[in-house]
């Protein structure tokens, strides 16, 4: 007789939904994985990475054991090795390297798994007590971040399960349909229900596609757009005087410093038309003005160049403009991360720190580990323990990153499921668990439910969930601190603050069971302003900005790279290039997953017909796509959902299964945002041309 059970988990991907799952064990062999009907976001339907997760879970070459490197770096050649002589192995060098200066040793993660244990708890304890240096988390959403949070005081806004009452929507520098899944058909709803939906995104993307119109700006230039909309909706009176009175600060600074921003100077910065520019406030603060909901669901689109965190500010002070923030369905979404009461000081301990320690950007991870000892960097980095990430993928500039890792003074640590391009590099390897095999609690990015995973099945081979790695390399080191033997369910207890009134129901025993438990917030969180910033206000002057030297009002920075902003570099690069994320792949998790590496095909480019008739480039050529940084060929797509002057390569792909071994980040700069360090990787120009076979 077979015996089945159905587990609840979470989806621990890097994706705003964070969906519920269940999880069908069958004599402790996960057989399904679903969409769990009754979790309102989820709502049964799952995106078709996920569908398929037991492939990956299953997968042949999941990593079973802890591994020894004895090829040269980057060959990726390994033995097996038992896990008392890998940690044997990893104590004593960390131990020695940190006997001359513990921040030589550098963590390096991400959001691999979004878990709020298997992320940052033990681990970020681990490296606090050792005295490691910090790693600044700014790889994704920093600059967004940093702008929202001046201008509304904190990462919240519109619930996701309002936007099907919104009766227009603006899809700012996103693609729902292949990364927010659960909000395109929150936005399908409202259109059902009459609402508009608008794209505003230099590539017709899968969603640019299904909207009723699309603004094809040019990368970088969105924060043009919205100081031109201002100008519009200040010029026409569309506006709300009494929210503007009652909610926010520095109309009329707003009201001078947008003066100049008119219809034509805005359009011919972003690269559209005069009545693009007037036609979208018109509509926008006309339907606000007769009382309809107006939302903007932003994304990170617009925050990956230069100017990014400007941009996404500018974008935030419209809602307040036309009182948008009075409905439920009307406002800004960026993310909704701010709402949970995470209990990180708890999990984390940065307590544990003897004195403070240095700060390294994971953005700049290739010139860092290219830096030799300084007065003002300190060490140069000696070892690099990578978990939940896979740099030499993902991050900017990937020849620097890819010598970086390749120097043989350089120790390198990576737990992973896969033998990633990271791992490649690796002198030790550590099997990990996946969220099937381990447990999690969660908060999210898209929606507003603390969550939980159980673990559906025992860990495959000999993998280990991170924590446990971190708790036996503490025994190790001889740290005897009793936080170092908190088990994974005594971890996900303390993940939300319960002091806090947002999670008054957190209880960890309970939302095992149920899986699920929504924050305690209002729907519409700024009806009555109460935003959290310095002022109460929504803040289009910012003092913290000033205090911080940046331009207290909203402006407009231009891209590092593009025809306009340097000529003399678009003389020799004259293509702007953006690699934002494929469908069927979660940055570069699941390239390696058969049945979506083939539903993707191989790295495309989509070039426009004028730019791949000017080159001599036919559809299905290979090309070369360079600038200084580097190159990498792709299989060019000739087609008009990439703007004249502008190439799209859909990302993020390992390496190693490119036919050159390359990526997109060979052209990606590691130059930073105006604010939040973050990296500037659709602030890119190359040239393209037919790859010589
Ligand atoms: N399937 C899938 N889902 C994912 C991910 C994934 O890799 N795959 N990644 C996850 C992660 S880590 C993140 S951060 C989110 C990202 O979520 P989103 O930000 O929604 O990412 P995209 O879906 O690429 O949407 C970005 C859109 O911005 C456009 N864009 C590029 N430059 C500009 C610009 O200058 N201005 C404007 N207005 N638009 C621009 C791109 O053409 C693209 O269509 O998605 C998450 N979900
Ligand atoms: N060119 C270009 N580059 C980009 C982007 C882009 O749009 N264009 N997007 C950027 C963005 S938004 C982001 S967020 C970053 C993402 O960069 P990363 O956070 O590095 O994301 P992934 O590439 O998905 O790598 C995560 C790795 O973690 C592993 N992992 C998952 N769960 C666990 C676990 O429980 N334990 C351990 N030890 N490992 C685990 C997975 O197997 C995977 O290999 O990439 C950035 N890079
Ligand atoms: S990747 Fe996103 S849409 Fe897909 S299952 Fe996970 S949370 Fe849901
Ligand atoms: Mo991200």
């Amino acid at each position: 007789m077979t015996s089945t059970q159905v587990v609840r988990a979470t989806c621990p991907h890097d994706c705003p939904d964070t969906c519920a799952l269940l999880v069908t064990v069958e004599d402790g062999v996960a057989t399904a994985v679903k969409g769990d009907p009754d979790h309102p976001t989820t709502a049964g339907v799952l995106c078709t990475k996920v569908s398929r997760y037991t492939e990956r879970t299953y997968h042949e070459e999941r990593l079973l054991y802890p591994l020894r490197r004895v090829g040269k770096k980057g060959e990726g050649k390994f033995e097996r090795i038992s896990w008392d002589e890998a940690l044997d192995t990893i104590a004593s060098r960390l131990g020695s390297i940190a006997a001359r200066d513990p921040q030589a040793i550098l963590p390096y993660s991400y959001c691999g798994t979004m878990g709020l244990v298997q992320g940052e708890s033990m681990s970020a304890r681990f490296f606090h007590q050792l005295g490691a240096s910090l790693l600044d988390r700014t790889i994704c959403a920093t600059a967004g971040f940093t702008g929202y949070k001046y201008t509304i005081g904190a990462t919240i806004g519109t619930d996701l399960e309002q936007f099907q009452n919104a009766k227009l929507i603006l899809i700012w520098g996103g693609n729902p349909i292949a990364s927010n899944l659960h909000f395109w058909t929150r936005a399908q709803e409202a259109k059902r229900r009459g609402a508009k939906l608008i794209a505003i995104d230099p590539y017709r993307s899968l969603t640019a596609e299904k909207c009723h119109q699309h603004i094809a700006l040019l990368p970088g230039t969105d924060a043009a757009l919205a100081l031109g909309l201002m100008h519009v909706l200040i010029a026409e009176d569309l506006l709300d005087h009494d929210y503007i009175a009652n909610y926010t600060v520095g109309f009329e600074q707003l009201k001078q410093r947008v003066a100049e921003w008119t219809p034509e100077r805005t359009a011919e910065t972003c690269g559209i038309t005069v009545a693009e520019v007037v036609e979208l406030a018109r509509l926008y603060g006309g339907m606000a003005k007769a009382g309809e909901p107006v939302a903007i669901r932003t994304n990170y689109g617009v925050q990956r160049v230069h100017g990014g965190g400007m941009a996404v500010r500018n974008l935030t002070c419209l809602p307040a403009l036309v009182g948008a923030w009075r409905h439920a369905a009307g406002g800004v979404q960026l993310s909704a991360s701010g709402g949970f009461p995470t209990n990180k000081p708890a999990l984390q301990r940065p307590d544990l720190q003897s004195k403070p320690s240095r700060t390294i950007n994971m953005t700049t991870i290739g010139d860092d580990l290219l830096r030799p000892a300084s007065a003002e960097f300190g060490p140069a980095v000696e070892a690099v323990i990578v978990y939940n990430a896979n740099p030499l993928a993902i991050a900017p500039d990937s020849s620097k990153v890819m010598a970086g890792f390749a120097r043989e003074d350089l120790f390198t640590v990576v737990l992973e499921h896969f033998q990633t391009d990271t791992v490649d590099y690796a002198d030790i390897v550590l099997p990990a668990t996946t969220q099937l095999e381990h447990i999690d609690a969660h908060s999210a990015y898209g929606h507003l439910y603390m969550m939980a995973n159980n673990a559906a099945i025992a860990p495959l081979g000999e993998a280990k969930p991170n924590t446990e790695v971190f708790r036996l390399l503490a025994a190790r080191m001889g740290f005897s601190d009793p936080c170092f033997k908190d088990s994974d369910d005594e971890l996900a207890a303390m993940a939300f603050n319960r002091q806090d009134a947002r999670a008054i129901h957190f209880d960890w025993d309970a939302l095992k069971q149920k899986g699920w438990q929504k924050l305690n917030m209002p729907d519409a969180p700024f009806a009555e302003g109460g935003f959290p910033t310095p002022s109460g206000k929504c803040e289009f002057y910012s003092a913290s900005m000033a205090a911080d030297g940046l331009d207290p009002l909203p402006a407009y920075i231009a891209p590092y790279e593009s025809v306009a902003s340097n000529p003399e570099l678009a003389r020799r690069y004259p293509l702007a290039m953006i690699s934002p994320p494929a469908r069927n792949f979660l940055n570069s998790t699941f390239v390696n997953v058969k049945s979506l590496r083939s539903a993707e095909g191989e790295p495309h480019l989509d070039i426009h017909p004028d730019d791949s008739a000017a080159r001599g480039i036919s559809d299905g050529d290979m090309v070369r796509i360079f600038n200084d940084r580097g190159s990498f060929v792709a299989k060019a797509r000739v087609t008009d959902k990439a703007r004249a002057g502008l190439v799209v390569g859909l990302s993020v792909w390992w390496k190693k299964l490119a036919r050159d071994g390359k990526n997109a980040n060979e052209v990606t700069s590691q130059r930073l945002t105006d604010m939040g360090r973050a990296p500037t990787f659709y602030d890119t120009l190359v040239e393209v041309e037919r790859a010589t076979p």
